[in-house]
């Protein structure tokens, strides 16, 4: 049974491993203390690396060190087994709101989604989004969140060890992805939403049993779900209303659920046996086995095959096409032939999915783009797999092993891989050794809305001989997403490798769709890049002052104001509705709405407001 996070011994001296690839370098980026749960890169080009420990700190990495004071201290947390500060992940208008978002345990019988504001590098203003989401202080707790490119909450919890919310339970968020708006309401759009009804609202998928990470794919947006498994570890691209089977059999799931686009067996390598005679058959360079049983292989898995009689059907191959319960294929040059016997074993990854991401960067030779990275916390192994344009899994193959406790991965804004262990906290990071020069640019995919602001990173890949001039412009699509800083980079023979920060603005617009645009990273003599920029709409609304709200006779008045973010408004008082309006607070919406304290207001009897839209 895979035991996430469980109260085995650490091993914290071991190394982490090694990429199998000679053209990664590892090395260590840091320590950041125990019981690491999650990483999560500032997507401000801050070079910040938030930790979340088990403890309940989030931690601040910047310039390879802990700064002194903790980001913040989740309190209360429970830290029984699985339980504690499982998840960080940032608000996709990070750079304005300052919003993080956090997967916590807070007591043995509940867990809660928390947001901290970002001010500069202390969180302020716990705020309590989701309260009572279930655990019973023990495992298989989840864990993982994150903001998808709906701009919606989702958060994945496992069955509690007890089975909580499997199979087609659809009161309880055990065994659920959960979808929420950012605010924590229920969207309107859940597929489950039945109002008074006995649903629970927030379910957005079902059937796992414990989704301990998760990872937003960034063109295409898909949720792609690690669900720790009993006897499979089973990665699952998920829609709404999915039903992944938890607690049916894991990878033999039945017609009504999804399979996992990539599995494998707990602990071990399996074997299944190919059919004597004529098991074997090779036609036109494509070999088609078949099993004595049901093989359970999944397109792209690698296997071993050997001890056919005829060797020349022997070798590592990938699973070459959706196979059938007993046949798959695999592409194989040779002559064609027929034969059998011998087996088909898949790799040994490990026993407890964790921690992937998709390789978004141009810091990777374009093999490497777009490829879904994941780890294994029994193994520490780094798993890599290959998509093609339907997301068919092609190949999945170690990147690196030799590792212990792998918890979770994300690309840095330099463009390289980094991943932590959960143990010793240990920060890898891994890094494409280039022999000549191009642009790294990162993410390649931007996410960010309407009236927000974001960054991308650029840096060079190898050293220059002389400066070399970057220029980043907007190159086609909405003209509502600009280069607000950072159009002109100089990168010189000493600094060509730190990231220079490029913000991206998208003009708030007031139609009701997104915006998409392409923007083009260019330097004279080398291949350009281009990224890939989405802002998400924000509907505009019309703006209104209100509620009104006075604590106690004396105090100050409290007033809201709701707008469009990204338009400045004036909130202005009076005690008379008479000429002159005395101007109050000047603010430009970073959300819906906003609330402001009128201090001068304490003991008038009489106050009135009004609010002007300044642009
Ligand atoms: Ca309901
Ligand atoms: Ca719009
Ligand atoms: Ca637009």
């Amino acid at each position: 049974m895979a035991v996430l996070i469980g109260a085995a011994c650490g091993s914290g001296w071991l190394a982490r491993g090694t990429p199998l690839d000679p053209n990664f370098t590892e090395t260590i980026h840091t320590n950041a203390g125990a019981h690491v749960t999650g990483i999560a890169w500032a997507p401000d080009g801050s070079n910040r690396l938030f930790v979340s420990r088990q403890s309940g700190e989030i931690i601040i990495i910047k310039d390879r060190s802990t700064l002194p004071t903790p980001f913040a201290t989740v309190s209360p947390v429970f830290t029984n087994m699985e339980c504690g500060l499982l998840g960080i992940r940032y608000d996709p208008n990070f750079m304005v709101n300052g919003y993080v978002y956090t997967f916590v345990t807070v007591s043995s019988n509940e867990q809660q989604i928390i947001r901290y504001t970002a001010v500069g590098d202390m969180g302020t203003n716990k705020t309590v989004l989701i309260a009572g989401l279930p655990t019973r202080g023990q495992n298989h707790n989840g864990g993982a969140i994150g903001v998808g490119p709906d701009g919606k909450l989702y958060w994945g919890i496992g069955d509690n060890g007890i089975r909580t919310g499997v199979g087609t339970n659809l009161t309880s968020l055990g065994s659920k992805i959960g979808r929420a708006n950012l605010d924590g309401s229920v969207p309107a759009d859940n597929p489950f939403v039945d109002g008074p009804g006995g649903n629970n609202d927030y379910i957005w998928a079902r059937g796992f049993r414990n989704p301990f990470t998760f990872t937003f794919q960034p063109d295409t947006g898909r949720l792609w779900v690690n669900s720790v498994g009993e006897v499979y570890e089973q990665i699952f691209l998920v829609r709404a209303g999915d039903n992944a089977g938890w607690d049916d059999p894991e990878n033999t799931q039945s017609a009504s659920f999804i399979t996992p686009k990539i599995k494998y067996l707990s602990h071990a390598g399996e074997t299944r046996y190919i059919e004597g005679g004529t098991g074997a058959v090779r036609t036109g360079n494509v070999a088609t086995f078949t099993t004595t049983f049901a093989h359970g292989f999944r397109q792209g898995e690698k296997l071993t095959i050997a001890g056919v009689g005829d060797p020349s059907f022997n070798g590592m191959f990938y699973v070459a096409s959706p196979p059938t319960p007993a046949t798959f294929k695999v592409a194989q040059n040779g002559a064609d032939a027929t034969n059998g016997g011998g087996s088909a074993t898949t790799q040994d990854q490990g026993g407890a999915v964790t921690g992937g991401c998709f390789y978004d960067s141009t810091g990777v030779p374009a093999g490497y783009r777009g490829n879904l990275f994941y780890g294994d916390f029994m193994s520490g192994k780094l798993m890599r797999a290959t998509l093609g344009p339907t997301n068919e899994v092609l190949s999945v193959d170690f990147f690196a092993t030799g590792g212990v406790w792998h918890v979770d991965m994300a690309v840095g804004p330099d463009g390289a891989l980094y991943c932590a262990n959960y143990f010793d906290g240990k920060v890898y990071r891994l890094a494409y050794n280039f022999t000549q020069q191009q642009l790294v640019a990162t993410p390649t995919v931007v996410r960010m809305v309407e009236g927000g602001t974001t960054a991308l990173t650029v840096r060079l890949a190898t050293a220059p001989a002389q400066n070399v001039q970057v220029n980043v412009a907007a190159t086609s699509g909405d003209s509502d997403i600009a280069v607000a800083a950072g159009s002109t980079l100089t990168f010189t023979p000493g600094n060509w490798q730190a990231p220079q920060v490029v913000h991206l603005h998208a003009a708030f617009d007031g139609d009701s769709i997104g915006d998409i645009a392409t923007l083009t990273v260019s330097a004279s003599g080398l291949a350009s890049e281009t990224i890939s920029v989405h802002a998400l709409d924000v509907f505009p609304v019309p703006f209104s002052v209100g509620p009104v709200t006075r604590q106690s006779p004396g105090a100050a008045i409290h007033v809201g104001l709701t707008g469009n973010p990204g338009k400045t408004y004036v909130l202005e008082g009076n005690t008379n509705f008479l000429p002159p309006w005395a101007a109050l607070s000047t603010n430009k919406l970073v959300g819906r709405s906003t609330n402001i304290v009128d201090f001068d207001s304490t003991n008038l009897p009489l106050r009135l407001y009004r609010a002007r839209q300044l642009d």
